[in-house]
């Protein structure tokens, strides 16, 4: 019933009297109230005079399944969608989902996930109502080394529809943020469970700092949010579609024709390392170095200053900046 009475603030767009509204859905004008107060909740902007009655100022802050299914265009990814008010993790989630035998495509997201979390055990800092934080099932069949590519891809949609919608000069960093100016907007977790050589399904995870206004602590010299930078607010709903519309173009192209190759010149143009000097932490050795391009698996070559060449499969990677800093 909320989202109804959402659809006739949006479609009047001036003020509708609660008795109006009330006589349209059968409902009491108390009852009326009531959800009116749950749409507040959910972060829309509703404001209310006596005698002329409600009217929506913005839905900017709105974030709901309703609003999602409104504006996704895909064919599987995001037909089924777990919508929570909270939840632990998204990845998390996902993964009992997947073990309890959720479809392909099935995207789970929440308005406040109270233990994000980043690579190797880092956390993940996912403020209340203003970031957008979600994971996608994926079934692909595809080896256990090969699934860091979609990782990639998720980089890829996100910055896709990061550049659409707010026009910021976003990059992707080498292999899971993306970055603008020099500050990390978003982060990408990648989780899957195998059998041997095979992967029996992917978590691919995505947080976008979307709406925050200000980082503190050690994250105030290196986040941001699309807010910050563009002095905007956006709507979550829309840019969740957006990376998951641009998410499914390129996994159903990546599947069909099994390989990153496809791939690669797109992600070299977007990619912040290329030319630059690199650092690189990998499990057991340091490296530094210019990064050179990225090959068809997806890793990241470098070669470092007495002239060899490597290729990185995944690592801790800090870029020097135009500043002469490292981000
Ligand atoms: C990442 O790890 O960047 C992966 C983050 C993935 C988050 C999504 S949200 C939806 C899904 N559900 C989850 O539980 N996770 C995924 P990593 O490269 O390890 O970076 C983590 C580091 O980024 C932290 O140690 C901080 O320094 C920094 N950081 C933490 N929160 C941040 C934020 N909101 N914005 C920018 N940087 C942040």
């Amino acid at each position: 019933m909320k989202y109804k009475i959402l659809k006739l603030l949006k479609d009047k767009n001036d003020f509708i009297s609660g008795e109006e509204i009330g006589d349209r859905f059968n409902i009491s004008r108390s009852a009326v109230w009531k959800y009116v107060e749950k749409l507040r909740e959910e972060g829309y902007n509703i404001e209310s005079v006596t005698k002329k009655g409600y009217l929506l100022i913005d839905s900017y802050n709105g974030f709901n399944e309703y609003e999602i299914k409104n504006c996704l265009k895909t064919e599987f990814i995001g037909k089924n969608i777990l919508f929570f008010d909270k939840i632990d993790s998204t990845n998390d989630e996902a993964k009992r989902q997947a073990l309890n035998e959720a479809e392909e495509g099935t995207v789970i997201t929440c308005r406040n996930q109270t233990n994000g979390k980043g690579r190797m055990g880092r956390q993940w800092e996912s403020e209340t109502g203003s970031g957008l934080w979600f994971s996608v099932i994926l079934k692909p069949a595809i080896s256990v080394k090969n699934a860091v590519q979609i990782t990639l891809l998720g980089g890829i949609a996100a910055l896709r529809a990061i550049r659409k919608i707010t026009g910021a000069q976003a990059f992707i960093k080498w292999p899971n943020d993306i970055v603008i100016n020099g500050k990390k907007a978003v982060g990408i977790l990648t989780e899957m469970s195998a059998e041997i050589e095979s992967v029996k399904f992917v978590v691919l995870g995505i947080g976008i700092n979307v709406n925050n206004d200000v980082f503190e602590g050690e994250l105030a010299e290196k986040a941001t949010s699309l807010k910050i930078e563009t002095k905007k607010i956006y709507s979550r709903n829309l840019i969740l579609c957006e990376v998951l519309n641009e998410f499914e173009k390129l996994y159903v192209k990546y599947i069909s024709k099994k390989s990153f190759k496809y791939f690669v010149n797109e992600y070299e143009k977007l990619c912040i390392n290329l030319g630059r000097n690199v650092k690189v932490m990998c499990k057991d050795y340091n490296i530094e170095g210019t990064a050179v391009g990225i090959d068809e698996n997806g890793e990241l070559i470098i070669q470092d200053y007495n002239g060899a060449v490597t290729s990185i499969y995944s690592g801790e990677v800090s870029v020097r900046n135009s500043d002469g800093k490292y981000i």
